[in-house]
């Protein structure tokens, strides 16, 4: 204990100030964070001690300004931290310094932590200017032994590492170069499928954000063969982290990043600045701009699954897990063409993700461009025994061997650009598919999103995964009332979880009426 006081008073707290463990972890502005850095470093070695196993600690802010940073933990099989002790992470970040030492013995107690257990910790970060000082401030409230330092990687590998080290290298190897090989490679055997594809084909650009993703493809790049060539913009050499670039740029922007040339019909992507988001898009010869966002991707990736499933002969259901941020047309399309079960869950990926582990295979994707695949281990068995099994007709094997490479391909932990990427690519190389083709799956409906500054935003309460106000009184019946007006449309508000607004999305058959819609619902909020 006389420790933990002599060590935070190297990393003290500003009086007063308060923040909170929410969908993001810890985030703002990089100066106010070395307190809760340290911090968050004693936290996790409490929650190694506790579930005896290895924790994450990503030092980033994703895709906010360079200006800021954050930090989340990791648990045990690479999901983001429970919830109890996201409140601990909140208490011991707001304890004065005086009251340090007793918010850390409370935790302790609380959860009767054995305090002689040994921890382990990994420590990851991106490429912020603040990134070093900030992660070094982790470590050192890692005081326990055995903390490993990754520096430089994606919120996703970090993840992905604490996965592997916790399952004793079942799922492969902790480490950076281990990451690379088990996706190159399910990449490899997923495309030998495609024969003669051309260069162009093979052919995809992607915008790095000025981040770590960036750099973390530059590393990966070889391991893939030649089977796919990258043209990497915004690879951090000159712009700056997440400006006018990015997948949250594009995807609320709907235009393409600024400073880069793309040709008619040339399939892009791009990540966020910690690469667990994706979206990719294209200008079509009259310069118009094509969005395929989070809920494209999932429809991708479903259908693919789903054709294979059949051809295998599996009976394994498949489930699209979306937010209310999902187009319309994209749930329609899963639900009436595609056939497959939808649910809806509240934002944040916690929530997108337990919904997703209760079917065989969970597709869970939202509109922002973050989301992944989730296998049970029943569908993982089945697949593989198909794929071993000698008797099984030409078709079913074919079908059987590319399930298994798609599960080997994709990051279960977390949503994950690069991995997302190779998926992506595969699929489109094994269906011999355009960005265009895919793209006309179904249309988007126009939709906008606003967001309003309130007094305070906590006085707006949502039920039915967002859809639905409960609170203030009659503002739901306001919005109900103001989306009659409209064909086609849905319009839903909710407080952020990251920012001190409220946001508005609405859709609608034009982009005028989806326009006016968000436009006369963000006054309604008032
Ligand atoms: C966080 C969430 C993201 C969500 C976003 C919503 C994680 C890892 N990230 O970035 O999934 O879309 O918050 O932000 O859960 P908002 O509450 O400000 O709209
Ligand atoms: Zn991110």
């Amino acid at each position: 204990q006389d420790e933990v006081l002599k060590q935070s008073a190297l990393h003290p707290k500003p009086a007063g100030l308060c923040l909170q463990y929410g969908t993001a972890g810890f985030r703002t502005n990089a100066k106010q964070l070395d307190h809760i850095m340290f911090r968050m470093g004693m936290l996790a070695t409490l929650r190694s001690k506790k579930t005896q196993a290895t924790i994450g600690v990503m030092v980033t802010a994703s895709h906010n300004p360079e200006e800021d940073n954050g930090v989340k933990l990791v648990d045990p099989m690479g999901e983001m931290l429970t919830p109890a002790w996201e409140d601990y992470a909140t208490q011991l970040a707001n304890a004065e310094q005086d009251d340090l030492a007793r918010a850390v013995k409370e935790v302790i107690q609380k959860e009767a932590i054995d305090m002689s257990r040994e921890a382990n910790v990994f420590v990851g970060k991106d490429t912020r200017s603040s990134s070093p000082a900030l992660s070094q401030a982790v470590i050192d409230g890692v005081s326990a032994l055995g903390g490993h330092n990754y520096g430089l990687v994606t919120t996703p590998q970090l993840h992905y590492m604490v996965w592997c080290q916790n399952t004793k290298g079942k799922y492969g190897e902790a480490t950076v170069e281990g990451y690379y090989r088990k996706h190159c490679q399910a990449y490899v055997q997923l495309t030998k499928n495609a024969s003669n594809r051309t260069d162009d084909q093979k052919h995809l650009c992607v915008d790095g954000a000025n981040g770590i993703g960036a750099l973390k493809v530059r590393e990966m790049e070889h391991h893939l063969q030649k089977g796919l060539q990258i043209s990497l913009f915004n690879d951090g050499s000159k712009g700056k982290l997440n400006h006018q670039c990015g997948a949250d740029f594009v995807k609320v922007q709907q235009k393409p990043p600024a400073d880069i040339e793309i040709n008619p019909g040339e399939r892009c992507c791009s990540f966020d600045g910690d690469a667990d988001r994706i979206v990719y898009y294209y200008t079509d010869s009259d310069g118009r701009f094509h969005l395929l966002d989070g809920d494209k991707i999932a429809t991708l990736i479903s259908t693919f699954l789903k054709e294979l499933l059949t051809q295998a002969g599996l009976d394994l259901n498949i489930a699209v897990v979306q937010t209310a941020y999902a187009n319309g047309s994209s749930t329609l399309y899963l639900e009436n063409t595609m056939k497959v079960i939808v649910k809806c869950t509240k934002t944040g990926v916690k929530h997108l993700h337990h919904e997703a582990q209760k079917f065989d295979i969970g597709v869970y994707f939202e509109a922002n461009g973050h989301g992944t695949v989730l296998f049970s281990q029943a569908a993982v068995e089945k697949i593989q025994q198909l794929a071993e099994d000698a008797n099984s007709d030409d078709t079913k094997k074919r079908a059987a061997l590319l399930l298994q490479s798609t599960v080997n391909v994709i990051n279960q932990t977390v949503g994950d650009a690069i991995s997302d990427m190779l998926l992506i690519e595969a699929i489109l190389a094994v269906r011999g598919m355009t960005v265009q083709q895919w793209d006309a799956m179904y249309t988007d409906l126009p939709n906008r999103q606003l967001k309003v500054k309130v007094s305070d935003r906590r006085v707006i309460d949502t039920t039915d995964a967002e859809r639905r106000a409960v609170s203030p009184a009659g503002l739901q019946d306001a919005i109900d009332s103001l989306v009659k007006k409209y064909r086609q449309a849905r319009s839903f508000v909710r407080p952020s979880g990251t920012e001190d607004v409220v946001r508005v999305y609405a859709e609608a058959e034009t982009q005028e009426s989806a326009d006016a819609l968000a436009h006369e619902v963000s006054l309604a909020v008032y």
